[in-house]
């Protein structure tokens, strides 16, 4: 991108436009003012996607209604799967726009934060996440379990897998819509974005990181455990998706030195 001063990122914002994929189970008392907090902070023409799996609490039917009255809101209602990175994926899928993004749909990230983000793309990366392990953002989450918990999988994570990324369990991303014609998401839940952003480095995609202060969810009930069994029982599959991914680099690199 030509320059980088604010006159030429806001001459490229124009050419930028953004979905941004919103997975929703049970969020009814989140989704209006999330919804309305992105397209009400957007810098660059953005729509929504909500990909609810048939929400028992009605979200989907808020969504519906404020998809009636702007254009802007998109709905995708699906009656029989579930899953988190599925949800996400389906979303991607139906993208059509230079940027697609996504975030969790329980207000603990700002909405406002989306537009840092494309900022970031328009600055010339290709994928940007919002991060609370940089400097000025933070985790502000009560619980010092899962606090700790998140802590310690980032550390691992990068300590294996390189510390250009400090947040390998974002899960705020917005990025060129390009990139998923390359990568594909795998895993069910949080995984997913250590997987994702391990991938994406080692293909020589440039990765910025945005800090952000993650909250306590506004309302309604978290989808993962929190207790400290909980915890473990997550804490398993990311310290497994990290070795694979450590151990996948280690074979490449062996690879490429016996070939050259
Ligand atoms: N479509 C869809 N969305 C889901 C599903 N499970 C969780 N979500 C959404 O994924 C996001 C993250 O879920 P949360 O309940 O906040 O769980 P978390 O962020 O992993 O954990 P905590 O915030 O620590 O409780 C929210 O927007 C959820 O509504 C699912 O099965 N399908
Ligand atoms: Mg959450």
């Amino acid at each position: 991108m030509p320059g980088t001063g604010l006159a030429a990122i806001m001459r490229g914002m124009a050419e930028w436009t953004l979905t941004m994929v919103l997975p929703t189970f049970n969020e009814r008392d989140n989704i209006r003012p999330l919804i309305e907090g992105i397209l009400g902070t957007a810098r660059c023409p953005t729509q929504v996607l909500v990909v609810d799996d048939d929400s028992p609490d009605g979200t989907w039917q808020i969504v519906a209604e404020m998809a009636r009255d702007d254009p802007r809101v998109h709905l995708l209602r699906r009656a029989d799967v579930r899953g988190l990175t599925s949800a996400i994926a389906a979303g991607i899928a139906r993208a059509d726009t230079a940027l697609v993004g996504w975030m969790d749909c329980d207000l603990s990230m700002p909405p406002e934060c989306v537009a840092d983000l494309v900022d970031a793309v328009a600055r010339g990366a290709d994928i940007a996440i919002g991060s609370r392990y940089v400097p000025g953002g933070r985790n502000a989450r009560y619980s010092w379990t899962g606090r700790a918990f998140s802590r310690a999988i980032n550390l691992f994570a990068a300590l294996l897998l390189g510390w250009q990324v400090r947040d390998y369990t974002s899960g705020f991303v917005v990025a060129r819509r390009s990139v998923f014609d390359r990568i594909s998401l795998r895993g069910d839940y949080g995984e997913y974005c250590i997987d994702l952003l391990a991938r994406a480095q080692r293909m020589g995609y440039r990765i910025a990181e945005v800090p952000y202060i993650c909250v306590e969810r506004r309302s309604g009930e978290s989808k993962t455990a929190s207790s400290v069994w909980g915890y473990l029982r997550r804490g398993r599959k990311y310290v497994a998706i990290v070795l694979r991914l450590w151990w996948e680099g280690g074979s490449r690199r062996r690879e490429e030195a016996r070939s050259s």
